[in-house]
């Protein structure tokens, strides 16, 4: 498998936790969203959006950091499922998972920081308001759902990593690179730095990526 990756970015660190949990191996390609090798023609023939992850697999090029882990679900069944038990304990990953994948993060991509302040105009300390506010909206909402957890397991929703996990560490990396109070959310510290801990999490730190 390649993965097409960038260091610092927080939906291509959710693929490679993903994969180190599955036990897969993988090439990394870098692809630098600085220089803006993700706009090149080259990368636009792997992703039409322009954007990392993307996963090949038997000739396949997958885009999107959730379909690329339920893919790799589906397609290696018999190494530990990202989202898994009943479905009710189903849809509570996918549903923490995508609060992070779906509400915070695309207010917050690197495209989005660049048209607030080449297009709109707005300042360094107007563009880090924005970005710690979407956390924080959605960071306050994750930490109640922690909270009201009928078991208050070791990792979001059990006693091993989940999609919700694999989701949520690579946001609390985003949130402390851009200096986030993070007191109000305990619960959801506790769960990173349990994370870090594992070597499928650690090994996927974005400092020890190739370009890093
Ligand atoms: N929903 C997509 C988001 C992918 C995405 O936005 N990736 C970012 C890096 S984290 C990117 O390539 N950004 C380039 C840009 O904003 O120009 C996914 O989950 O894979």
């Amino acid at each position: 498998m390649i993965l097409y990756d960038y260091c610092r970015s927080s939906a291509a660190y959710r693929v490679r936790i993903a994969l180190n949990l599955k036990e897969l191996s993988y090439e990394q390609i870098p692809v630098n969203l600085v220089s803006g090798e993700h706009r090149e023609a080259i990368h636009q023939e792997r992703n039409p959006q322009a954007l990392v992850p993307v996963l090949e697999d038997q000739g396949m090029q997958i885009t999107q950091s959730l379909a690329i882990c339920e893919y790799l679900d589906e397609a290696y069944p018999r190494s530990i499922a990202l989202v898994r038990g009943t479905p009710v304990e189903k849809a509570q990953q996918r549903s923490f998972a995508q609060a992070i994948a779906c509400d915070i993060h695309p207010v917050n991509n690197l495209r989005v920081l660049q048209y607030l302040v080449g297009e709109m105009g707005v300042d360094e300390e107007k563009k880090m308001q924005w970005y710690h506010h979407w956390i924080h909206k959605t960071f306050a909402a994750l930490e109640t759902i922690l909270e009201n957890r009928e078991e208050q397991t070791d990792f979001c929703f059990a006693q091993q990593p989940t999609l919700a996990d694999v989701c949520l560490v690579p946001q609390v990396f985003n949130a402390n690179r851009f200096q986030l109070d993070m007191s109000a959310y305990p619960l959801i510290t506790q769960i990173n730095d349990r994370c870090q801990s594992l070597d499928a999490f650690a090994k996927a730190h974005p400092n020890l990526q190739p370009g890093a």
